[in-house]
């Protein structure tokens, strides 16, 4: 039971740590740089006044242990930012690299009329979002509601000139897949 309570707070912090780094810095007073950085030391201030006190060791466990690597400190650690996710805009300097031959992505099945109308896209995302395993791609998608699972012709794709990006905690980022690429699994 202090277990299962432990991990649902932990739970909780990541995803208030999600809303502040990915969407609304503003919610805390927190301001985040261009790439997506915010200062360590301002982050747990702004966690502080807004009641919400959180331990340089807190922050570091929660960041060291999140099930998908979704944070990241800056090497020195004076700095922290999300990986990936941003609705907010910012530049995080990923360099394109070439995917693998095949990636997924999950959804829901009452988007795929619109999806085969006019590819994936990124809704209120920076990118679209493709994941290397079935697995991932079915967590993902199950989110939604009832799970569609779509192959992406990624060699394809970037052969015809697409750019892909991979996330620090290794999700495929690109910016629309159009509709001859996707297969429906
Ligand atoms: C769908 C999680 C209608 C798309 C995951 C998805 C991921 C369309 C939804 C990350 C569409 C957007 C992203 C179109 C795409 N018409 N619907 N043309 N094109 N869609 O949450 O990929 O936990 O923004 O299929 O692990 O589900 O946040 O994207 O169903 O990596 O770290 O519109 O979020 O990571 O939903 O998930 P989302 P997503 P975190």
């Amino acid at each position: 039971m202090k277990n299962s309570n432990a991990s649902e707070k932990a739970t909780a912090r990541s995803k208030f740590l999600s809303l502040v780094l990915r969407h609304s810095p503003q919610t805390i007073g927190l301001k985040l740089d261009e790439a997506g950085w915010a200062q360590t030391d301002e982050l747990l201030a702004c966690l502080a006044r807004s009641g919400r006190p959180t331990s340089l060791q807190d922050l570091q466990t929660l960041v060291a242990d999140n099930n998908k690597q979704r944070y990241s400190f800056s090497a020195d650690g004076k700095r922290i930012r999300a990986n990936q996710g941003h609705s907010i805009k910012v530049e995080l300097g990923l360099d394109a690299q070439r995917p693998p031959a095949v990636l997924y992505h999950g959804t829901a099945t009452r988007f795929l009329d619109a999806i085969f109308l006019e590819g994936l896209t990124r809704q209120a995302r920076h990118h679209v979002h493709l994941s290397e395993s079935v697995e991932v791609a079915s967590q993902v998608g199950s989110r939604h509601g009832k799970l569609a699972l779509l192959q992406v012709d990624a060699a394809r794709m970037h052969g015809e000139g697409h750019v892909f990006y991979r996330s620090d905690n290794g999700v495929w980022l690109t910016d629309v897949v159009p509709v001859q690429y996707l297969l429906k699994l």
